[in-house]
């Protein structure tokens, strides 16, 4: 039997971390929509990112992008945040929309880009010192189109030297999350295309080096529950940007594509002892597991969103994700741990699956509820958003200024 009051104790401490550039206008190649009342700077950005905190009591942190959330003052931009309860999480650097980078940013084969690429990674930590942040993320578009068009060792040699450079100048709590992308923008080598490269690099490093699994950057059909447990057990993995995906990197919403495939791979946090209240000394859902301090770090492992809303209402698109990851969450804790661990060591395949699937198929929508209600909120979220008249409200007030979008 599942501990009823450890799941509803490790869901009420879940918190998720949201992207501050999926409340700006975003779209394709094609066309992007403008939407009424989307942030101007990053400050409104904030402010719409703790409505879904305020709704749903699930939100930690709001993730910036540099330079598309640059401020004069950084310090009022933390204080802010958390005047409206939320704090500032990973800082993502962007290497990838200067003239300078068509050939790659830290692994250019220009030193002098190098040099301004890694510059620009530093800087990003001067932010974190200066918002409180615990996090750099770290994405490169770096890649090749051509077979024969650089070096692919000695690529690799330079995103190591930049690497070990930024590695250096984390402080104390700090640590850098590298992320994979199988392809795009390049198309014949990305210079961190899998799991594998991340990985390497970041065990040369150590403790403040994690991967990061973007669940929209690999091949279809790649089983990516089972890169979670492999980082899970090295104690490697330092966080998720959560989305979902029917074809290549759709940043669409989480749990939207394939909801199962998110259940199976919060099952492997839930196995691993790493989805658990943050002061929880032992935990009640894995026995003798490593708990949040699986990594040494003391960080544990981060739950953000990375996605665009593109033709959907920015902060009701948040919610929803936010939603979906819940529930999927609560699926993955109800899973009759001892039930599953019986059927598995008999050999009994049948029973371990309909153990799973069991918990898969278990409508935990009115547990939530009851947990939101318990937190004095409402039990649907995106009633109570709808009710609360902020759609309108932003919309008549922000006007003039320009929009913030996906790059700028
Ligand atoms: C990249 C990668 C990064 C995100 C940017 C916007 O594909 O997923 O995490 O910051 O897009
Ligand atoms: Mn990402």
């Amino acid at each position: 039997m599942t501990d009823l009051a450890a799941v509803r104790a490790v869901l009420a401490a879940q918190r998720i971390e949201l992207p501050s550039w999926a409340f700006g206008n975003s779209g394709t190649r094609f066309k992007v929509f403008a939407q009424q009342g989307v942030p101007r700077d990053p400050f409104e950005k904030i402010a719409d990112a703790a409505q879904v905190q305020a709704l749903t009591g699930a939100v930690s942190k709001v993730s910036l992008h540099i330079p598309w959330d640059r401020v004069e003052d950084y310090g009022r931009l933390a204080a802010h945040a958390a005047e409206l309860g939320v704090g500032i999480g990973a800082i993502n650097a962007n290497v990838f929309q200067d003239d300078d980078y068509l050939l790659g940013s830290v692994t250019n084969p220009d030193p002098r880009v190098r040099r301004r690429a890694t510059d620009h990674l530093l800087e990003c930590v001067d932010i974190m010192d200066a918002t409180g942040s615990a996090e750099l993320k770290l994405w490169f578009s770096d890649g090749t189109n051509y077979p024969g068009q650089d070096d692919v060792r000695a690529r690799q040699d330079r995103l190591a030297q930049a690497l070990a450079e930024v590695y250096a100048r984390l402080g104390d709590g700090q640590r850098f999350l590298l992320e994979y992308k199988l392809f795009e923008p390049a198309f014949y080598t990305m210079d961190v295309p899998d799991w594998g490269t991340a990985f390497a690099h970041c065990a040369a490093l150590g403790p403040k080096a994690m991967v990061v699994v973007d669940t929209g950057h690999h091949a279809p059909g790649t089983n990516i529950e089972f890169i979670v447990a492999l980082l899970l057990r090295a104690g490697k993995l330092g966080g998720f940007d959560f989305n979902s995906r029917f074809y290549a990197d759709d940043d669409l919403m989480v749990g939207a594509a394939d909801p199962f495939q998110l259940f199976r791979i919060l099952h492997e946090c839930v196995g691993a002892g790493v989805l658990l209240p943050p002061s929880a000394a032992t935990d009640p859902l894995a026995a003798g597991q490593a708990g949040a301090d699986h990594d040494g770090s003391g960080l544990g492992v981060s739950y953000l969103l990375d996605q665009c809303h593109n033709i959907e209402p920015k902060i009701p698109g948040q919610l929803r994700s936010v939603m979906n990851v819940q529930e999927a969450t609560a699926k993955a804790l109800l899973v009759d741990r001892s039930a599953l661990q019986v059927a598995q060591r008999s050999g009994d395949v049948l029973g371990a699956n309909a153990v799973l699937m069991d918990a898969y198929n278990t409508d935990v929508r009115p547990l939530l509820v009851e947990l939101r209600e318990a937190g004095g909120r409402d039990g649907d979220p995106m009633a109570a958003y709808a009710r609360s008249g902020y759609a309108q409200r932003i919309a008549a007030e922000r006007v003039g200024g320009a929009q913030a979008g996906w790059g700028a």
